[in-house]
């Protein structure tokens, strides 16, 4: 407890006695005028949209925080196991629909709304989005602890409060323009400041061992600059159940002693103006997916989050159990999100012994019973590596630890392998040879007593590839959970009309079960139920064309069918690959070969991290392509192409209910999961993909008839590799060659000479690491299947429903209890 809030008086009981706040429509309104007229002090002036968003959304959180108080002490009385999902990214987008739902008030609200003169969804879309994360990683951290909650699963996410979230993006001549998102200009009205729970955090400094009295040695880490970091709690509510979790977000802050030195020399301004390097840290979100960049800020805000949580949730053991740690470890268990926060495993560590003097081996036992570890990612360039001297210089104490560690695991290593040196220097967490560095991924699964990956093929990669030394070494720490998606947020909430349909038919059980949706199998070719299914669609397309209408400028023409690609735009996803079909179809319609031809409104739609230059020039690419074709008289409507600027959560809300199909193109191996391609399948997409990640376990659940299957195995891609030719392969296609040819003529360029060199140069090289070129035909021949089966309008309807009333397993419900009954071991609690 922070000595600002120390408890000074004996508090009345009474205090804690505070009246249950009504949920019918009577209390919501009146809750909500006195917000605006009272807390706001609006009065008859302009009602500015933002005051009343926040009227409502205080409304809806004093209810929130209730229920969050009853689920603390159910937990606390019940002293359960908890766990902790540690995470550098939660990518929560908009809380107010969710917080409505959830809290069963949706109808309610709606009602109270009207009443006052307003329109509830109207007030949701003032939300802006909490952008703190990039992508996949980042928003399935969001699904998980919103499952976990509806679970009743004791489970706390710790993060980072940035200041500033990920990027806006917009477009300027085709390309990518970076803007600062300050999503908490207008400030937050979900969060609760709890300063009483503020943590110190050291860096920078050196170490020094003494000799008590008693003749033992204790390490001092001394002379470190230190920096507070205040949390700030987000309730996470779960479906209709009474249970709210939290979410715990550090914000930095200096100390005030900070710089007492520049003070003392009176340096009054400079002492106070270097409070900006400790706030400094949870500035802004790395907008880097997928490549590691070795900054020095990043390993801050990493070792700041780790120290941050674990001493938080050390001080809060030591509070009902005092120093005594026997059982800590049956009743923690620490989740790490990827290795972002896997300096908590040496963090740890040095808070037991040094904070807490407990011996090295009682330590580990506890450490290595505490810890699991997620991989999201097998590809080589995101595995985190830190520098040794930087990392020293950060966190002396920490780097004595790891190497303390890497001793003793590398000692086991060299039992087990005598003399096997090359396979020592391998799994080494040093990495030796040129500039030292610290791999943050051995430290995870040296450190962790659970290794899962996100799919089952990706999983299989981890053991048979990247982490096999490791494998051989514990095969049982290894493991699958395979991603999911939340219903509520990506069915429930933003496909309220397929909600109807799909709850009138089965009922409403799937909220909660999504296996339930197997119960539409019946109804697949039933031409009354399809002819609501199609009624459902199409409603959803025209709001998703009045977006791309609003925002491009292109008219999308609602028959067609809509092809989508959204995700973070990278080379291994291949966005590409899919210019390069529209291209081809762009060709054929010139040559008016239309035979066949469905019409298409292709939407694209990702940030490109803003270092990447390959993926800003494909972006660039998107756009320019998109320009000539939607210009061209002899295209009409046949074929359009938009890139839908600045993708996010809620743009996510409106896309996926309206797709028909859903690209998921990467190359084989390179994809450790995918989210996206869940959600387009729960709304009735069907998917075109590679024998990537989860579309695996998509396609076996769909079958293999309700999915476009096209591409090399990842088996196939690595043998392909050797004399890969893609200039012969062009040569060979007839339609492959009049596509490069139109790029290398400048056809999309003419004013900018040379613009997509890069791109082609990448496409037709021996050392394409994506083999593009190497799918074309194949994708090509799928996308001409799926343009015929949309011609079939009954075929594809079935199609459709039977990918929604197969998803059930992708529901991070399934995954959180899979991660719970092998992992975690919680018991679920529920609050009185
Ligand atoms: C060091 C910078 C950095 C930042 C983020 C490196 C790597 C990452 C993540 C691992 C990138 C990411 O979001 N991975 C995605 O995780 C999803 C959830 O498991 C998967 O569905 C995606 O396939 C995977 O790309």
């Amino acid at each position: 407890m922070s000595p600002r809030y120390a408890c000074t008086v004996n508090p009345n009981p009474e205090l804690n006695n505070t009246p249950e706040l009504g949920m019918d429509e009577k209390s919501l309104e009146q809750d909500f005028k006195s917000y605006y007229g009272n807390h706001l002090a609006q009065d008859k002036g302009c009602a500015s949209g933002h005051y009343l968003y926040t009227s409502l959304a205080l409304t809806l959180r004093d209810r929130l925080f209730e229920r969050m108080k009853k689920t603390k002490m159910a937990y606390s009385e019940s002293k359960c196991k908890q766990a902790y999902y540690m995470s550098m990214e939660f990518l929560m987008g908009r809380a107010m629909g969710n917080a409505a739902l959830n809290l069963g008030l949706s109808e309610t609200v709606t009602k109270a709304m009207v009443e006052l003169g307003l329109d509830f969804e109207e007030l949701t879309e003032l939300e802006h989005d909490a952008g703190l994360g990039n992508g996949g990683l980042g928003r399935l951290a969001a699904c998980f602890i919103d499952s976990c909650a509806t679970l009743q699963l004791p489970v706390t996410g710790y993060g980072i409060r940035y200041e500033y979230g990920m990027f806006q993006q917009s477009i300027e001549n085709g390309n990518q323009m970076e803007s600062p998102d300050h999503w908490l200009r207008d400030g937050n009205p979900w969060e609760l400041e709890r300063p009483e729970y503020t943590q110190r955090i050291k860096f920078g400094g050196h170490t020094e061992f003494r000799k008590n009295v008693a003749g033992n040695m204790s390490v001092h880490w001394v002379d470190s600059n230190d920096i507070l970091a205040v949390p700030y709690d987000l309730p996470i509510p779960g479906y209709q159940n009474g249970t709210v979790n939290k979410l715990r977000l550090w914000k930095s802050e200096a100390t005030d002693e900070f710089n007492l030195e520049d003070f003392n020399a009176g340096s009054y301004t400079e002492a106070v103006a270097s409070k900006n390097a400790a706030e400094n840290i949870s500035m802004v979100l790395y907008p880097n997916d997928a490549s590691e960049n070795g900054k020095e800020l990043r390993l801050r805000q990493q070792y700041f989050l780790a120290s941050a949580s674990l001493q938080d949730i050390l001080n809060h053991w030591i509070t009902n159990n005092g120093e005594n740690f026997d059982d800590f470890a049956e009743k923690n268990c620490f989740q790490l999100n990827d290795t972002h926060p896997t300096v908590g495993v040496a963090e740890l560590m040095r808070l037991l012994m040094d904070e807490h003097n407990m011996g090295w081996d009682k330590a580990w036992t506890i450490v290595t019973k505490t810890m699991a570890y997620t991989n999201h990612t097998l590809l080589p360039e995101a595995l985190e590596r830190w520098p040794v001297h930087m990392f020293g210089r950060l966190l002396p104490r920490v780097l004595e630890i790891i190497y303390e560690i890497n001793a003793r695991f590398l000692s086991e290593v060299a039992r087990k392998w005598p003399g096997d040196k090359a396979r020592l220097a391998s799994m080494s967490i040093i990495e030796e040879g040129g500039q030292q560095q610290v791999r943050m991924a051995h430290l995870a699964i040296v450190g962790s007593f659970s290794v899962n990956g996100v799919a089952a093929l990706h999983s299989e990669l981890l053991q048979k590839g990247l982490f096999n030394n490791f494998y051989q070494l514990w095969p049982n720490k290894f493991n699958n959970k395979t991603n999911g998606v939340t219903q509520r947020r990506w069915m429930a909430w933003c496909n309220p009309a397929l909600t109807e349909l799909v709850s009138e038919t089965i009922g409403e059980q799937w909220v909660t079960d999504l296996d339930q949706l197997k119960k539409l199998t019946p109804f697949a070719n039933s031409t009354a139920f399809q002819r609501k299914w199609n009624d459902v669609k199409k409603a959803n397309k025209t709001r998703l064309a009045d977006l791309v209408k609003q925002s491009c400028g292109v008219t999308f023409d609602t028959d067609a069918m809509f092809d989508i690609q959204v995700k973070r735009i990278h080379e291994y996803k291949r966005q590409l690959l899919n210019v390069l079909h529209v291209i081809h179809l762009y060709d054929r319609i010139k040559r008016g070969d239309t035979k066949g031809i469905v019409k298409r409104c292709v939407l694209f739609g990702g940030k490109a991290a803003p270092g990447y230059a390959m993926a800003k020039d494909i972006i660039k690419l998107i756009n320019n392509v998109a320009n000539v074709v939607n210009n061209d008289p002899d295209v009409g409507d046949r074929l359009k192409v938009v890139f839908l600027p600045n993708y996010q959560v809620s743009a996510m809300e409106v896309i996926c209910p309206a797709a028909d199909l859903s690209e998921q193109v990467s190359t084989a191996g390179k994809e450790a999961s995918g989210t996206g391609n869940m959600k387009f399948m729960m709304n009735g997409a069907v998917t075109i993909g590679t024998l990537d990640g989860a579309n695996i376990e998509i396609r076996e659940e769909a079958g293999d008839e309700n999915f476009f299957l096209f591409g090399l195995t990842e088996d196939e891609v690595e043998k392909e590799r050797v004399g890969y030719n893609p200039r012969a392969i062009i040569a060979k296609d007839r339609d492959l060659k009049r596509v490069v040819d139109l790029l290398e003529g400048g056809h999309f360029n003419q004013f900018e000479p040379n613009r997509f060199d890069n791109i082609i140069n990448a496409f037709t090289s021996h050392n394409d690491p994506w083999m593009t070129i190497a799918d074309f035909r194949s994708y090509i021949d799928a996308q001409h299947l799926a343009g015929l089966a949309y011609q079939d309008q009954e075929r594809w309807t079935a199609m459709s429903i039977m990918n929604t009333a197969t998803s059930g397993k992708f529901s991070t419900d399934r995954t959180m209890e899979e991660y719970n009954n092998e992992i975690w071991k919680l018991e679920k609690v529920s609050p009185k």
